[in-house]
């Protein structure tokens, strides 16, 4: 009947759209330095609500980033981290997604470091999950350093190396500052046991009083009293239990996860020749005699349940770990998701025919190229300023040359007669 088609609002698929922000899950994020704060830390925890311009930019920028403020690592790494991080690029450990940390400048949020009386100060790395640790390594800028010059390699000094560590949420490192003055870079380097590390560049002052080596007074002689340790301290705790209680898995975690898989990781057992049975959803999966686990073959943007239990050759299967709950990564958008709109219109009617005009319109700050669908009522005879894919039913219509694109504020029309 007339008149019957008033309106008709449809969603287009649009292509060319650049620039969508994708939100990465951060399940395989896993630290930064807390004290002194790393840059995206002091941005992510400290600065979110303004007072560093640099801060205040990332924000705009790359939120996601300072919400991913652990992410920082590389997978493949040596311990030759210049082999694979050139120079300028060591704060983002050369991933675009952390580029803005990488900016020389005076400016960040820094850490006055005033050391104790021995000279030291202790450095504490903050970790989303625990891991064994190869090393951690720190680094500090040599004096004249220039923080408006790109962060060099050839800028660092190696001042502390842990060495292997359990880690759990808090390491402390102890460090023994180096005569600096002035603003300087504190660099660590967070070895994992296997090819994969996670890196941190930290703003700091110096105020002078730093003890250039651990010597606060010059001692002629070589003297007994108690010295500060530098090499590995005994701990007299540290004694693995003898009798065979229920063993319960530490830090299990997911460490990583992809559209297809999730990787589970966990500290070492105290149990000799331990095994790992893990379960998905209740049902074994698999076991291992490492510390870590690859599901594979799970579906994208899913929630998985795991549990760790141990099985020793004498004992048989342990407590069940408590669970930990993973999501594999969304697929992959088909269509951007800024999408133009197309209101349409009759111009006039009569009856066994009709014009139609359609409007265009999009939110997107960014031109879009549109495409829209139409239902078609009879069999078009006319159209302007569109480019239509067929005469009836089903019907795209795109843009011509003058009006391929819209903006927001800036809206496409076309129109077309039919005949039924
Ligand atoms: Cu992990």
């Amino acid at each position: 009947m007339n008149l019957r088609r008033m309106i008709s609002v449809a969603v287009a698929g649009v292509v060319a759209l650049a620039g969508l922000v994708a939100l990465p899950t951060s399940a395989s994020a896993h630290g930064t330095m807390q004290d002194p704060p790393s840059r995206l830390y002091e941005c992510r925890f400290n600065y979110e609500g303004g007072g560093n311009d640099l801060c205040d930019r990332a924000w705009r920028e790359n939120s996601q980033a300072l919400y991913d403020w652990n992410g920082v690592r590389v997978a493949g790494a040596t311990d030759r981290p210049q082999d694979f991080i050139p120079d300028g690029r060591l704060c983002s450990a050369n991933d675009d997604t952390y580029r803005f940390v990488d900016e020389p400048s005076a400016d960040w949020p820094a850490t006055e470091l005033t050391p104790d009386a021995a000279g030291n100060y202790r450095m504490t790395w903050y970790s989303s999950a625990p891991h064994e640790t190869d090393y951690y390594r720190v680094y500090v800028t040599k004096p004249g350093f220039d923080p408006t010059e790109p962060l060099a390699w050839s800028d660092l000094e190696l001042i502390h190396d842990s060495g292997k560590t359990p880690t759990g949420a808090y390491t402390d490192l102890d460090v023994t500052l180096p005569e600096r003055t002035g603003r300087h870079m504190v660099y660590v380097e967070w070895k994992l046991p296997w090819a994969e590390a996670f890196y941190s560049c930290s703003d700091v002052v110096f105020d002078g009083s730093g003890s250039g080596g651990a010597q606060p007074t010059p001692t002629p002689t070589p003297s007994p009293s108690p010295e500060t340790t530098v090499g590995p301290t005994p701990n007299p705790t540290a004694q693995p239990p003898s009798s065979p209680t229920p063993e319960v898995i530490d830090g299990l975690h997911v460490h990583d996860t992809t559209q297809g898989t999730v990787q589970l990781m966990w500290l070492a057992s105290d149990v000799a020749d331990a095994t790992y049975v893990v379960r998905r959803d209740g049902e074994i999966i698999g076991d291992t005699s490492a510390t870590r686990f690859l599901d594979e073959g799970l579906t994208p943007g899913t929630d998985y349940r795991y549990t760790v239990t141990v099985s020793t050759p004498a004992g048989g299967e342990q407590t069940e770990s408590d669970p930990v709950l993973a999501r594999t990564d969304d697929a992959e958008p088909d269509e951007p998701a800024n999408p133009a709109t197309v209101q349409e219109s009759i111009l006039s009617d009569w009856g066994t025919g009709y014009c139609a005009r359609g409007v265009v319109t999009t939110t997107s700050q960014q031109p879009v190229t549109w495409t829209v669908p139409l239902d078609v009522d009879g069999r078009i005879t006319s159209s302007w300023s569109g480019t239509f894919s067929g005469d009836h039913g089903s019907v795209t219509v795109a843009g011509t040359w003058y009006n391929t694109t819209v903006v927001a504020g800036g809206p496409a029309e076309f129109g077309y007669c039919a005949t039924r």
